[in-house]
């Protein structure tokens, strides 16, 4: 019901709906009316009431739930279906859990907060209530499961180009899932697959956004190593705006991708967001430590590094630290 009044308020454009026109429309009693009212109220939308004229929607709060997020939303898969929840350990895992469940292909996991959201193998990935964005989306790409890893490095160039879109800051992308604003950390990507022999399942690609936070908010040891877009940009970005710009553009990549199975485009993209190419770089790479200049991607998507003495190797998986970034000089 309170969504529905929502819906009936925003619908209004602005103009004010009477209570009594509210209750006619949504068969219940003016009182009801006024209660979700209310409760829409502490959420944050600003609603005011003026006597014989009605109701009138002023604002909205930056929230992510799921009729915030479709609201002009231009997709016809992914955030189709949005799970808006305040409080989660990992989106991530709602979104394996539903996926199981046979949950459709472009299901989109929201949270407020997480309380255990994990980074690679295991590391902790810091997200702070109501201050990022901490999502998980569903795929089913109907594709051999060797081209899974292609989907991190897809995502990271929609998201990079989505930021750039919606703020105008220079971001980066530093190979395989970070994106990185001052040298700094402020996006990173988890994809998780289930694969069976020639058979993906599913891939759930969860992306956490450093958006509205405090550098007082982030873990201390990360301190230096961290940054969110409204410390970059000197003002608040809006979350809303920037999921949706984020499922626009990872939907139109990962369709133009799954049609006719080229990445050159996405590589070429990729390349140009990179942080990497051309710089020196530090990796452990099978057993072998590398030390060279990072010099391009293969074609698919592995990092390109030439050592001092002319080798080039190619790194398909693991970190890459980069002089200047991680702790590297
Ligand atoms: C990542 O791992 O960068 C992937 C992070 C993915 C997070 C999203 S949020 C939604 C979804 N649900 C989840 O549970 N996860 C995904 P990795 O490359 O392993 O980097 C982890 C390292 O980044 C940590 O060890 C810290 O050093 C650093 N870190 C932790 N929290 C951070 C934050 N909020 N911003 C920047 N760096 C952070």
């Amino acid at each position: 019901m309170k969504e529905k009044i929502l819906k009936a308020l925003k619908e209004s454009n602005g103009g004010y709906i009477s209570g009594e026109k509210l209750s006619d429309i949504l068969g219940v009693s003016r009182t009801a009316i006024w209660k979700h009212i209310n409760s829409l109220r502490e959420e944050g939308y600003d609603i005011l009431s003026v006597p014989r004229k009605g109701y009138v929607l002023n604002s909205c709060p930056d929230l992510l739930t799921e009729i915030e997020i479709q609201e002009g939303l231009n997709t016809k898969c992914l955030g189709r279906k949005v799970v808006y929840l305040d409080r989660v350990n990992s989106t991530n895992d709602i979104a394996k859990d539903l996926a199981i469940r046979n949950e459709e292909e472009g299901l989109v996991i929201l949270a407020e907060q997480q309380v255990k959201g994990r980074g690679r193998k295991g590391r902790a990935w810091a997200s702070p209530k109501g201050a990022g964005i901490w999502m998980s989306l569903l795929l089913r790409p109907n594709i051999l499961p060797i081209h899974g890893p292609k989907f991190t490095l897809l995502a990271a160039v929609a998201v990079a180009k989505s930021i750039r879109e919606e703020t105008g800051l220079d971001i980066q992308i530093k190979w395989p899932n970070d994106l990185v604003l001052q040298e700094r950390k402020v996006c990173g990507i988890l994809s998780e697959m289930n694969i069976e022999i020639d058979t993906i399942n599913y891939i759930v690609i969860g992306i956490g956004i450093n958006v509205n936070i405090g550098a007082d908010e982030f873990p201390k040891e990360l301190h230096n190593r961290m940054i969110s877009l409204s410390q970059v940009k000197g003002e608040k970005v809006s979350r809303q705006h920037l999921v949706k710009r984020i499922l626009e553009n990872m939907e139109k990549y990962y369709f133009e991708y799954i049609k006719e199975l080229h990445f050159d485009r996405i590589l070429e993209e990729w390349k140009q967001l990179s942080c990497n190419i051309g710089r020196q770089v530090k990796a452990v790479y099978q057993g072998r430590e590398i030390i060279g200049k990072a010099m391009d991607l293969s074609k698919d998507g592995a990092l390109i590094v030439e050592q001092e003495d002319g080798e080039r190797i190619e790194i398909s998986y693991g970190e890459v630290s980069v002089r200047g970034i991680d702790q590297y000089v």
